[in-house]
């Protein structure tokens, strides 16, 4: 039997048709716009099987009855039970706030999101926390304080694609097809990346930026364009507001001033501006390579504010502004925790800038354990994570969830979080349970994650894991459903669909026809209504409110300061197909034996430290040090190195975060420099 569903062992959110036989999953194949010689193929979706059935999935509930003993298996009953017990406890000894939810990127997508939240609101902690402030929320916050909303580009119709620190072949693969589609079309490629990867390879256009500088060459772009009168008159007369002000700051910032501090040349990046203000349609796939830098959010809304100066926003080829489906939101943020300060109070525009998202820096979690800041917690629950390995500063991390009193993991793995936790309850694997996947929702067309074998062991599905708590609590009204099916529906009734339909269109509904220039009758969800250049409302929170308007950051990447003693930026990468940030190192199709877990180091550089290829590097920078073998390659810049990331687990002696800090944030969005930071490489 084949059943249409969504990849969840990513966040691509992949549709996909699934094979199964005998109630057993046998393979599963993604479905694509290209011709089924060009489609890309995905490792870990090969290995869909060996993931779902392997040994190493958690079978059973398990409790660490004494403090330092064992973990033992459990009932569900005994293990939602004693959980339930001690929300009441810490509730009435320390008020429902001492408890925080955290998500991970497996939850960020789809029901669960919305099911915490609910949970948590309703029993009266503000502190359900995600980790959008290292991955594309913080990116998302400065589309959305530009033009309303995260603009999705529509590569495969562009005449020129500029993808700008985003390795779609790697982590996105309906992405990579459409933008090979594009090029393929005729348009323009532009890869801007401190990597030369594969894409660069191919790309007409490659600028290997120094990492952490992107806000410099968007600034150096804009000067470019206001300068050369390339920029779109009309567009920025009728629908922005701010030209002059931006025009002020991109004053300072010529590219003959810029080239050198950011590794290129001026002419280069002349060129490439002028080719994006004069190509028309053209689009920006910006990514990841963003996130996680210390100016994340002024460099984002620089390239941002690109769209609009050359009119390219919300244009088929360009940058399309989505046009959400109307979903009940259960949340309940009016419920019991209104009113009581979040844990990360200090973020305000970030944590209230979207009603879906609400709080999202992780980081505010350990300073709560730790640091009692704003006041302590004493519960965390983690669904979907691995903070010990994926958040800044592991050895703080560590210190954080090893001595909160009470930890609970929701997981189908064991990893080095779960690990520290007084309950482990186990997860069910996308293919075990039916979700509306968020990614599936954000546009047009619906489709639906649908379950297509039965939980493996004694694995529960995520939303029955919340609801069996919630009622545990006491919240039976809140939490009326018997399946996901039914919440499912209650979520869809303002859509006018429901999952029988949705199980009858499994290529998706589409609910509204794609629009375009939708800001000519309803202007941008901005609080001027316009495209906003300048924003007020950064101004009145003390904000730069252009972006570098009182100047660039002096330390735009970690450590910059200890350059004499770190003098190699050290950068996180790669993110390879076969892996999901800390994931999957115990499948052996994918693991490989730990091919990819090395250090790239440019040529030259190697020489001037007499490294061969395959030497036990350390690597090093003010807050630890981790060791990799060296892997010769011209892919990097001299005076950079590539760092393996997420091999935490597989062995904490590679664990990129001992290198990386959390002290220092970015002011709005709380992001840590996890991407770009100052090190220093040495033979063992
Ligand atoms: N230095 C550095 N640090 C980084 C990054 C980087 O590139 N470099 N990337 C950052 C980014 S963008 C992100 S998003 C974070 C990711 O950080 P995490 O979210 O902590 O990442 P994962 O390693 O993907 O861990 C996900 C966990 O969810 C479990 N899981 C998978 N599916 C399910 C499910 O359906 N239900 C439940 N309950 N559990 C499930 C997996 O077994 C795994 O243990 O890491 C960030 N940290
Ligand atoms: N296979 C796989 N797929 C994934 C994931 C995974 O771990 N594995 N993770 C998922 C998650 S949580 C996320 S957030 C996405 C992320 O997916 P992407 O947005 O594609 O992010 P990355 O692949 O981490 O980095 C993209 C590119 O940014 C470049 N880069 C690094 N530093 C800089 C810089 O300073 N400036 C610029 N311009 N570029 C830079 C890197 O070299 C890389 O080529 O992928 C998702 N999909
Ligand atoms: S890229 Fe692969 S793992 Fe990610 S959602 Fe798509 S098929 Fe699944
Ligand atoms: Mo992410």
């Amino acid at each position: 039997m084949k059943k249409h569903t969504v990849c969840r062992f990513c966040s691509s959110c992949c549709p996909i048709i699934a094979e199964v036989k005998n109630g057993k999953l046998i393979s599963a194949e993604r479905k694509s716009i290209l011709d089924p010689e060009k489609r890309l193929s995905c490792a870990k979706l090969r290995a869909a099987s060996e993931i779902v059935y392997s040994d190493k999935r958690i079978k059973t509930p398990l409790i660490r009855r004494t403090k330092g003993g064992q973990l033992e298996e459990a009932s569900w009953d005994e293990a939602l039970n004693l959980i339930a017990a001690k929300f009441q406890q810490y509730k009435e000894e320390n008020g429902p706030e001492s408890i925080a939810w955290l998500r991970g990127m497996a939850a960020d997508w789809g029901a669960p999101w919305d099911y915490a939240n609910r949970l948590m609101n309703c029993f009266g902690s503000p502190n359900t926390i995600g980790n959008g402030s290292v991955c594309f929320v913080a990116r998302e916050m400065a589309h959305s304080y530009t033009y309303g909303v995260m603009a999705y580009p529509e590569a495969g119709l562009a005449k020129c694609i500029i993808v700008w620190g985003k390795h779609d072949g790697d982590t996105a693969l309906g992405m990579a097809e459409a933008i090979s589609k594009g090029h393929e079309n005729g348009a323009h490629l532009v890869v801007i990346d401190p990597i030369a990867t594969r894409l660069a390879k191919k790309a007409d256009t490659f600028l290997q930026i120094k990492p952490g500088h992107d806000g410099l060459l968007a600034m150096a772009m804009i000067h470019t364009i206001i300068e050369e009168d390339l920029y779109d008159h009309d567009f920025v007369q009728e629908h922005t507001v701010g030209f002059e002000e931006l025009a002020e700051s991109a004053s300072r910032f010529a590219p003959e001033e810029v080239a050198e501090r950011i590794w290129l040349d001026a002419e280069t990046i002349r060129t490439v501006a002028r080719l994006y203000a004069t190509t028309k349609p053209a689009c920006i796939v910006d990514g990841n390579g963003l996130d996680m830098q210390l100016d994340i959010f002024q460099s984002t809304r620089a390239v941002a504010l690109l769209r609009g100066l050359c009119g390219n926003i919300d244009q088929s080829g360009g940058d399309v502004l989505p046009q959400p489906i109307q979903l009940r939101n259960i949340q309940e943020q009016n419920g019991a925790s209104k009113g009581v300060e979040p844990i990360t109070s200090a973020y305000p525009l970030f944590d209230s800038f979207n009603t879906t998202w609400g709080r999202q820096v992780q980081s505010c979690v350990v300073d709560a354990i730790l640091d009692k800041r704003p006041y302590p917690l004493k519960m965390v629950v983690v669904q979907a994570g691995n903070p010990v390995v994926t958040m800044a500063d592991s050895k703080r991390t560590h210190r954080a969830f090893a001595s909160v009193d009470f930890l609970v993991a929701i997981d189908m793995f064991m990893n080095r979080t779960t690990r520290l936790a007084d309950v482990i309850l186990p997860a069910s694997s996308c293919f075990e349970k039916t979700q509306l996947n968020r990614a599936a929702i954000r546009n047009n067309p619906i489709i639906l994650q649908d379950q297509v074998i039965e939980p493996i062991a004694d694995s529960w599905p995520d939303w029955k894991i919340v609801f069996e708590l919630g009622r545990r609590l006491g919240l039976t009204k809140e939490f009326p459903w018997q399946s996901g099916e039914e919440a499912i529906d209650f979520q869809l009734e303002p859509v006018g669909t429901t999952v029988s339909d949705l199980r009858e269109n499994g290529n998706g509904i589409r609910i509204e026809d794609i629009r375009y220039q939708k800001f000519k009758e309803q202007g941008f969800d901005t609080p001027s209504g316009k495209f906003e250049f300048f924003s007020q409302k950064l101004s009145d929170n003390n904000f730069d409110p252009v972006p570098y308007l009182s100047g660039y950051p002096s330390e735009p990447i970690g450590f910059d300061a200890q350059k004499e003693d770190y003098p190699l930026i050290g950068i996180s990468g790669a993110r390879n197909i076969r892996f999901t940030n800390s994931q999957y190192r115990t499948i052996p199709s994918l693991l490989l034996e730990g091919k990819g877990c090395n250090v790239d180091i440019h040529p030259q550089d190697a020489e001037n430290m007499a490294i061969d290829n395959g030497d036990l590097l350390n690597i090093s920078s003010p807050q630890g040090t981790i060791s990799m073998q060296a892997k010769i390659s011209d892919c990097v810049h001299p005076g950079s190195v590539r760092i393996a990331w997420g091999w935490g687990d597989y062995d904490p002696a590679c664990n990129f975060n001992t290198l990386t800090d959390d002290s220092v944030r970015n002011p709005i969005t709380g992001t840590p420099a996890m991407r770009s930071f100052r090190c220093r490489v040495g033979k063992q």
